[in-house]
């Protein structure tokens, strides 16, 4: 579908979990850059465990830039080649914890008995199991006790610190622009502050807490040291999507009990979440068709966190599974297909409420909020946006307030104006500002004030 014709201010990262170096750095080219995506989490690029389960990349032998991402160079280049069409790349940083037993690496090193490359036995903890039960009272022990058998580093210590401070500036010196700080829940926040300390570069972070409100160590500790993502929006829109009403999501923020908007980093699902992995719940995913597009379409027109789209692979209930055996890019064929890698940022409604919430940052708040009491809502975004999305199985016909001037809109969501043309459909918006919403089922339409045609 159509490229947009100006990308706007980016606002919103994609996960492409499990591409490879080259398949990444020929999407940024080919669409982030070009559609207006901001940045892209990759898997993480340091040496792991050998084996074909997607989880191998979250057990570090060593913190070579070897992975099944591909080499050094080829992280290297995929970095300049996002950075060269505006797009960044934000690493996800496995610094709680090294590889589980004893094995090697997939760039050959050896470990067993909590000796690595680079740390032996007294870099560690001492051996203790995070038990289910810990989670709910006791954060020591989340801190310092081993999560899935991880050997748990001792990120207290000097040594560590510098090590960490070491792999993470290497990675900023090629050009990384921000972390994803894996299990952050399982390191005190002022370990992590004073590594952080040490970094010779201004970058983005965002620390993975699962806080879902129950548990002894809240999400709100680590504001001090960056952005924190946050599980209850994840769990909340796709409750809300799937079995509630979409009239409720009027307060979505942080009357539902969130943190503030300035350090959420949100998702519809993440990699784990998605296959019953850490956090799970009843999780909205690609696997939901309609109903996935059109909760990604609010995630990305409301004013609320920094969001991160999901990008997946098939699975077929197989929660351990690796990534298909095929790049996403070969030549002109693109393996985004039922079988193979999903690229949800690819669909059109995905896409294009990103370009929506790019062109709408000239106003952070939700206004003329119409809903019919049950799954038709509207909004505007002040006199820049109008969203109207129909999670109903019949159709929707009703005339809305948008706020906006009077004129002709081109639909970002049906592809949006290429070249001054518009792709999608047209939306009038009268004298009054008012405009006739006839929507079908499971649809959405949105405008904002480049898309005037
Ligand atoms: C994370 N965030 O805090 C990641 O988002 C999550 O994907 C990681 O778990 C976890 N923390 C550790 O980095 C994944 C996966 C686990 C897997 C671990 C380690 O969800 O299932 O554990 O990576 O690869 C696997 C086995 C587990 C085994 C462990 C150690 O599933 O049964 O435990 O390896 O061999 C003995
Ligand atoms: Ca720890």
């Amino acid at each position: 579908f159509a490229a947009p014709s100006s990308v706007g201010e980016p606002t919103t990262f994609v996960h492409l979990f499990e591409w490879s170096w080259p398949d990444v750095a020929k999407e940024c080219e080919t669409f982030l850059g070009p559609q207006g995506y901001a940045a892209v989490q990759v898997s993480p690029p340091n040496e792991h465990i050998t084996g074909s389960q997607w989880w191998t990349r979250y057990q570090p032998v060593s913190y070579q830039l070897t992975s099944r991402g591909g080499d050094r160079n080829a992280f290297i280049a995929m970095v300049s080649r996002c950075k060269a069409v505006g797009v960044d790349i934000y690493v996800d940083a496995v610094i709680n914890h090294m590889a589980h037993g004893s094995g090697k690496g997939v760039a050959g090193s050896t470990f067993a008995n909590k000796q690595y490359p680079i740390y032996s036995p007294n870099d560690f903890h001492q051996t203790c199991a995070i038990n289910p039960t810990d989670y709910g009272n006791n954060a020591w022990r989340v801190q310092n006790c081993e999560l899935v058998g991880l050997h748990d580093l001792d990120t207290d210590s000097p040594y560590v610190q510098t090590q960490l401070a070491n792999f993470l500036n290497d990675l900023l010196s090629v050009g990384v622009a921000g972390f994803r700080l894996d299990a952050s829940k399982h390191m005190p926040p002022s370990d992590i502050g004073d590594v952080l300390a040490k970094l010779n570069k201004e970058s983005v972070v965002f620390q993975e807490v699962i806080d879902q409100g129950s548990e002894a160590i809240k999400a709100s500790e680590y504001f001090q040291n960056g952005l924190v993502t946050e599980f209850k929006y994840s769990l909340k829109l796709s409750e809300t999507f799937k079995t509630g009403k979409l009239a409720w999501l009027k307060s979505f923020g942080e009357q539902w009990g969130f943190m503030p908007s300035y350090k959420a980093v949100v998702f519809t699902d993440n990699h784990d979440n998605q296959r019953g992995h850490g956090g799970a719940g009843s999780i909205v995913t690609f696997h939901d068709g309609k109903l996935y597009d059109l909760a990604n379409v609010f995630m990305l027109a409301f004013p609320y966190g920094y969001p991160k789209v999901m990008s997946s692979y098939e699975f077929n209930g197989d929660t351990d599974a690796g990534g298909p055996n095929v790049p996403v890019h070969q030549g002109n064929t693109l393996n985004c297909n039922a079988q193979q890698w999903q690229c949800e940022h690819r669909r059109p409604f995905i896409a294009g409420a990103m370009r929506f919430r790019n062109h709408t940052t000239g106003n952070w708040t939700a206004s003329n909020w119409w809903d019919n009491g049950n799954n038709q809502i509207a909004f505007s975004r002040g006199d820049q946006g109008f969203v109207a999305i129909n999670r109903e199985s019949s159709s929707m016909s009703v005339k809305l307030q948008t706020g906006m001037k009077p004129g002709t809109y081109c639909d970002e969501l049906s592809g949006g104006k290429n070249s001054n043309q518009c792709v999608g459909r047209s939306v009038v918006v009268d004298q009054d500002g008012n405009t006739q919403v006839s929507l079908g089922a499971m649809d959405a339409i949105a405008i904002h004030h480049d898309s005037i045609t």
